[in-house]
């Protein structure tokens, strides 16, 4: 039943999917330490319309800019993933996002053995973000199987500006025949604007309780009606959740180097750009030492994850897999 629906539309409304009290730790420690907190944090830069990976950036570190209201008006990249810098705000998004309720609601529309979560965002405010579909910027390989997730982390009042779906639009022909990935970025915001505009008779825009979710395809177009009234903040968390038999992917490559964390039994992307391999050698540098066993050379390596492997040779039988290592090592960070 929520499969057909979901079909028909490209999105689902779960109500009640999440308990208010999971909600209420969380926001709790949003008020007590991601708000007040004078550190830069990671965002999600507008879909505007530049073109390029250097001109669409997949994330900046920003302070806050809190609103005369007292919102949080820039909202959060990826903090399912500041593990070092707030463990727990982390781990509340992950306790959530990882209960058994939420991947079945997934499974309940598009069958999939489970679930990779690849992004989060985390609002407090309406940030009247532009129509777009998410294959554009996250896809599954092969397409077809990334799912958006929305959960109303309070009762969402009308006057705050409400998320919004082009309900049909994942399936209407003219518009699916090509990969938006195709396209730059500029120019797929400007067919997807038109389209919205010429259909604005499918627009939806749910009302949502607290612990309610929202579920849609890749390719539903959506967005966010304007503020009406900046007295109303618009919390919410929304993910982006990949198949767990494909891989993820975005406009430049796809997602096969990527470091992936458990939380429970939720696997996550843990790196907060997932184009970036982690273990790429960055530095490399060697220090011949004598010790009591005799003389050795270690090898420290520094990885773009940001710790550093050390190898230690024995100089007298290691010499020419020594020299080959850092010859490789330096040819690899000619390439990068
Ligand atoms: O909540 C919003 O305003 C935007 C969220 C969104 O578009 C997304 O998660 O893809």
């Amino acid at each position: 039943m929520d499969q057909e629906e979901f079909e028909a539309r490209g999105w689902i409304k779960v109500p009640g999917l999440v308990s208010g009290s999971a909600i209420n730790r969380l926001l709790h420690e949003f008020k007590s330490n991601v708000l007040p907190s004078t550190e830069p944090m990671h965002r999600q830069p507008n879909f505007s319309r530049t073109s390029g990976e250097a001109a669409h950036p997949h994330g900046v570190d920003e302070l806050n800019a809190v609103s005369p209201h007292g919102f949080l008006i820039n909202g959060l990249k990826d903090p399912h993933n500041w593990e070092a810098s707030n463990h727990l705000f982390a781990s509340l998004i992950l306790d959530i996002l990882s209960a058994r309720s939420v991947r079945n609601a997934l499974s309940n529309v598009h069958p999939a053995p489970d679930w990779v979560l690849h992004a989060t965002m985390f609002f407090d405010r309406n940030q009247a973000t532009e129509p777009h579909e998410d294959i554009y910027y996250i896809d599954s390989n092969p397409t077809g199987a990334c799912l958006g997730f929305w959960l109303a982390l309070e009762d969402i009042d009308e006057r705050a500006g409400r998320f919004y779906f082009v309900e049909g639009s994942h399936k209407d022909s003219a518009r699916t025949a090509r990969h938006p990935m195709e396209l730059e970025n500029a120019e797929h915001l400007k067919l997807i604007e038109e389209y919205a505009n010429r259909n604005r008779n499918s627009l939806v825009a749910p009302e949502l309780r607290k612990g309610d979710a929202l579920i849609w395809h890749g390719r539903t177009i959506h967005g966010a009606l304007p503020v009406q009234d900046e007295r109303f903040s618009r919390k919410s968390l929304t993910a982006h959740f990949i198949d767990s038999e494909r891989v993820g992917r975005n406009r430049f490559r796809d997602f096969t180097s990527v470091e992936i964390r458990r939380f429970n039994d939720l696997r996550y992307l843990a790196a907060i750009r997932p184009d970036e391999n982690a273990f790429a050698p960055t530095g490399v540098c060697t220090r011949d030492v004598e010790l009591s066993g005799g003389r050795y050379c270690f090898v420290g390596i520094d990885r773009a994850g940001g710790d550093r492997i050390v190898l230690a040779l024995e100089p007298h039988r290691d010499r020419p897999q020594i020299e080959s290592l850092i010859g490789s090592l330096n040819d690899v960070m000619r390439q990068g």
